[in-house]
């Protein structure tokens, strides 16, 4: 079972205890020089960093790349190395129906890991994330918020845990979408439209819409509150596609006033955190995939002016709603990339009330030019999600999604091949998979080859191809980050059948076979190697 921290502190406390923390006493500012200080301490594989002493936010510490490492990310997820967390997937996943006795008790430690999974509801009291409650006069000004990039529209939230309920199923989400600060009581709500509260949004706006109010019988004492609360007003206001996501253009006179709630966590226990990235299936409520991940249940408490539930031992939570059908632009953003975001419009987070710890602990991160901290949170969605590809991609051997193509850009497969088109079959599967639509570039190999050598994959492509017949286009959604495809979200993809060809598939010339020396001659010079000096 891994190791669970009960909140940040716990947390930071471990990073010190094995080394992984430094605590940076001179005074930074929370404009660029953290940012600067980060990215050379990211880039050559430095600790966690505990600013303690923030210009302009006296007595505030930010917390930042507590993720920049494998070994840190591994710690945070409680395990020596992240593929145990595949392992342990592999084997919930791999649980036969018990015959015996003795299946049913090798079983239950499987059993005690699903129902560490479910989150527990704790009263207001022993929540320490209300130690300060605020629901007037409160200013995001007051939290150390940084300002990441020189041309970055303004201060960002950059590790925020944003917590929405689907108007539709009452289902809970956490998704991380940075939010841009407006004003003290205002920020953008950078959910991209594939995303999963980019959706409950869109569910808002269909149940406002049809001037339905959301049923609490149907949907349960937890059904997702829309409150329509303005008549209609009159005069259509166009809503853009993005928005209404193949809705019909609506009057949003009709639906003045109506708000979808939401609430951030902002520093939490880190398996919370990491939650917050995974790309889960959107009926997957993200407190199971922490409460599994730490091995015990997630402690969550309701909110104080909306209707929904946060992490108890957050250090800061935010209480709010959307006003649905309000836009504002939001951007640039130095991104993932490497590049800036443009300017773009999204939602807006209106807030209701903030709470916090006493004393409490900023955490952020920022992205850049890669590797920063991100890049491991992304090597460990690819190595704990392997196991969840293979369900419906079996032939999969492995993957590797390079840091530097900032993993949507670019993913390396090695597959067992075993039929004429196989290659074409696990990209076309790979492009319908969940988030992972938005691979740019795939690079399918034969089992044979390690992915995770990247010579070896530039050696197989660039000998086995025939272009024309090898690389696939293909058309569809593509991540809003790229600033390439020639429409935004909208653009082609392509894929690289880099396997070895058959004769099946139209291949009439022999297959060269690879070179490799015999096993008797590479025996007989182990024997002599001492004697050669070498
Ligand atoms: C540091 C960081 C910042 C991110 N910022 C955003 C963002 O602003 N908007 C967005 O849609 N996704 C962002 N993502 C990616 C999402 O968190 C990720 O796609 C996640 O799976 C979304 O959750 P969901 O599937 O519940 O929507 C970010 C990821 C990281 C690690
Ligand atoms: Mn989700």
């Amino acid at each position: 079972m891994p190791l669970a921290y009960d909140d940040l502190r716990d947390w930071i406390k471990t990073l010190e205890k094995h080394g992984e923390l430094r605590r940076i006493r001179e005074a930074v500012s929370p404009e660029l020089e953290i940012t600067e200080i980060t990215d050379r301490v990211s880039k050559s594989g430095g600790p966690a960093l505990l600013f303690e002493s923030v210009l302009g936010h006296p007595g505030h510490k930010v917390l930042i790349n507590q993720f920049g490492s494998e070994r840190r990310m591994a710690l945070a997820l409680g395990v020596e190395r992240l593929d145990e967390i595949a392992e342990r997937i592999s084997g919930l996943m791999n649980m036969k129906a018990p015959e015996g006795v003795i299946d049913k008790l090798k079983m239950l430690p499987q059993l005690g890991a699903l129902t560490s999974a479910f989150p527990k509801t704790v009263a207001a009291k022993d929540a320490p994330c209300k130690e300060v409650v605020r629901r007037e006069n409160f200013d995001l000004n007051y939290f150390p918020i940084l300002k990441c990039w020189p041309h970055d529209g303004g201060r960002f939230i950059t590790l925020p845990c944003v917590i929405t309920r689907d108007p539709k199923t009452g289902k809970r989400n956490i998704g991380m979408y940075r939010m841009q600060v407006y004003d003290g009581q205002t920020t953008g709500m950078h959910w991209q439209r594939q995303k999963v509260a980019a959706e409950h949004y869109r569910n808002a706006l269909r149940a406002a819409v049809s001037g339905e109010e959301i049923n609490q019988d149907q949907y349960g004492p937890k059904g997702a509150r829309v409150a329509i609360m303005a008549e209609s007003a009159g005069g259509a206001v166009s809503l853009p596609e993005s928005v209404l996501g193949g809705m019909p253009q609506i009057s949003l006179g009709k639906m003045k006033g109506s708000r979808m709630e939401v609430a951030v966590a902002i520093g939490t226990d880190p398996a919370t955190t990491f939650a917050a990235i995974v790309p889960a299936p959107p009926e997957v409520e993200e407190f199971l995939i922490a409460g599994f991940l730490r091995g015990k249940p997630v402690e969550i408490v309701k909110c104080e002016t909306v209707d929904l539930e946060v992490p108890a031992h957050a250090e800061i939570i935010l209480e709010g709603y959307v006003e649905l059908g309000e836009l504002r632009a939001e951007g640039p953003f130095g991104d993932h990339t490497g590049f800036y975001t443009l300017e773009d419009e999204y939602p807006v987070f209106h807030l209701t009330c903030i709470t916090h710890r006493k004393d409490p602990i900023y955490a952020a991160t920022i992205v850049g030019k890669p590797p920063m901290e991100d890049a491991w949170m992304g090597k460990a969605v690819e190595r704990i999600f392997l196991p969840a590809m293979k369900m419906t991609i079996p032939e999969l051997v492995d993957i590797n999604l390079p840091v530097e193509a900032v993993f949507h850009n670019l993913m390396i497969v090695s597959i067992r091949k075993s039929y004429p088109g196989h290659a074409r079959k696990v990209m076309n599967a790979i492009w319908s998979l969940g988030q992972a639509m938005f691979t740019k570039c795939i690079i399918v190999v034969d089992e044979d080859c390690d992915v995770q050598d990247i010579g070896e994959v530039v050696l197989r492509v660039a000998n086995n191809i025939d272009p024309e017949r090898d690389i696939q286009f293909m058309l569809g959604p593509i991540d809003s980050l790229d600033h390439a495809s020639r429409l935004p979200n909208y653009g082609s993809k392509m894929g690289i059948d880099a396997t070895r060809k058959w004769k099946a598939e139209g291949f009439a010339r022999p297959w060269p076979a690879e070179i490799e020396m015999d096993r008797a001659t590479k025996a007989k010079v182990d024997a002599m190697w001492a004697k050669l000096g070498l």
